[in-house]
């Protein structure tokens, strides 16, 4: 059976591309689905791949996935700094749950240092651009083929 990965990405990721290529690079939305698509292929994953401005699309997502994804790719964007009501979503899914963030944002202001989307992943990769979302999916794919 195909494993499914849902790959949730929060505020402002839709302007991917189109403003601040010095923080996020050049790549649209478009083109970081496309990548995520063409991994997911490779490894033999299905991809979900959602783009909400709003803090209750992703909440009910997350909770979707509890009956309809395997696994869950999660860039809250600015949500991961602010949002109890979305890691306990993500908690209460019990699926795996890896964490990632296009920028490193550790290396920018403090506010960006914690995230509560960190508390329910497995793990979080930060600062590698879009090729976060293509190690995610590799290590993804070994946590549901374990
Ligand atoms: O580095 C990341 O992936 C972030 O999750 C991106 C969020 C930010 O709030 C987080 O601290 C780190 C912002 C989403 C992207 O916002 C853009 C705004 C204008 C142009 C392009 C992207």
């Amino acid at each position: 059976m195909t494993k499914t990965v849902l790959i949730l990405n929060g505020p402002n990721l839709n302007m991917l591309g189109l403003r601040q290529p010095e923080i996020y690079g050049r790549e649209t939305l478009a083109d970081l689905e496309a990548l995520c698509r063409d991994k997911g292929e490779a490894l033999g994953l299905a991809v979900d791949f959602r783009q909400s401005n709003s803090e209750g699309d992703l909440i009910t997502w997350a909770q979707e996935a509890r009956t309809k994804a395997d696994g869950l790719l999660v860039n809250a964007g600015g949500f991961s700094h602010t949002s109890v009501a979305l890691m306990d979503a993500l908690l209460a899914c019990e699926k795996p749950v890896i964490e990632v963030h296009i920028s490193n944002i550790f290396r920018r202001e403090t506010f960006r240092h914690h995230s509560y989307v960190s508390f329910a992943a497995r793990g979080v990769i930060c600062g590698l651009g879009p090729k976060g979302y293509t190690i995610a999916l590799e290590a993804m794919a070994e946590i549901l083929a374990a």
